[in-house]
Order: C-alpha cells, then structure tokens, then sequence
C-alpha cells in the first residue's frame, strides 16, 4: 500500500565541517527519498534545546545541544515511501559502531555524539520537526 510520507533529516556540524553534504544527500536520491525542501544554516544553543528537548533529562544533553549549534548544519525534508523508517533504515543504529553496513553513520559517523545525520523517529515527531525549521 501507498504510504508516501515527509521526514526531517539533518547533516549535522561533523558531516557538514568534511564536506559530505553531497554524499549524504546522494544516498537519500538514490534511494528513491526525494529532497523536497533542503537550507544550511546555523542555529543557536537556544534553538538546539527546543529541537532536543525530548532528550533534556539525559546526561548528555547540555553537550549535544552545544554540538548542534556548534557549526552549519543542512536541513532537509525528505519525501518519499515510508519515508520516517526509510531515512532511519539509511541513517543506521546511534552509534555508529553498532551501525549497518553502507548505513550513513557506517560510512561517515565518526562517534555516538558525531554521528553525521538526525532523522525524525516517528511520523508524528517528523511533523513537528518539519514545522519547527521550515515555518510556513
Ligand atoms: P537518534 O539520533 O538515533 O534518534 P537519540 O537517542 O534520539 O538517537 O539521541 C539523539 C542524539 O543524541 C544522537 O543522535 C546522538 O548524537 C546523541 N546521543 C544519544 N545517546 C548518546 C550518548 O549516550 N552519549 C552521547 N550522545 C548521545
Ligand atoms: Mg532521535
């Protein structure tokens, strides 16, 4: 059955600072994710807070919201089949050591914190995350 859905993806500051936004964005397009809407921009620790804020009780979450703002990063709504476990399948585990083969944090993550790419985790949370970068 037909389940065409829109995800947010991001290249964050690790994979942004290689020059790998277009591998990343290569492995979504060849894989049937088309890039509906896509900026680089550079947000601030403020911001990074809101988007994670599902994550403020965790150990790791004053670092990772300074990681985020760190540099520029690349947002992106991806359209496609399934597109939310779709990304995630392409995204692969957390740590990029417990990743897939050919996954995106496989190839290029560097550290569970530098990780290389976000993807929404539900088709709920993709719709917020979407209106949270692209207001419209
Ligand atoms: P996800 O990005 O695969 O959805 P989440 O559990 O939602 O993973 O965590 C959000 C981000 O927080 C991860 O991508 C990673 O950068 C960071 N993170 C998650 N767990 C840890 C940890 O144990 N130490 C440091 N950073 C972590
Ligand atoms: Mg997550």
């Amino acid at each position: 059955m037909s389940n065409i859905e829109q995800t947010l993806s991001i290249i964050k500051p690790d994979a942004v600072e290689r020059n790998l936004i277009e591998n990343i964005k290569s492995i979504f397009v060849k894989n049937n994710l088309t890039i509906k809407e896509d900026k680089k921009i550079q947000i601030t620790k403020e911001e990074a807070a809101e988007f994670y804020k599902v994550h403020q009780s965790k150990p790791f979450y004053d670092d990772l919201c300074t990681y985020l703002s760190s540099g520029p990063i690349v947002v992106m709504i991806l359209e496609g089949q399934n597109a939310v476990a779709h990304n995630r399948k392409l995204m692969g585990a957390t740590d990029p050591k417990n990743a897939e083969e050919n996954t995106i944090r496989k190839l290029y993550g560097i550290s569970i914190d530098k990780n290389s790419v976000h993807g929404s985790d539900s088709a709920d949370n993709a719709k917020k995350e979407i209106s949270f970068f692209f207001k419209n």
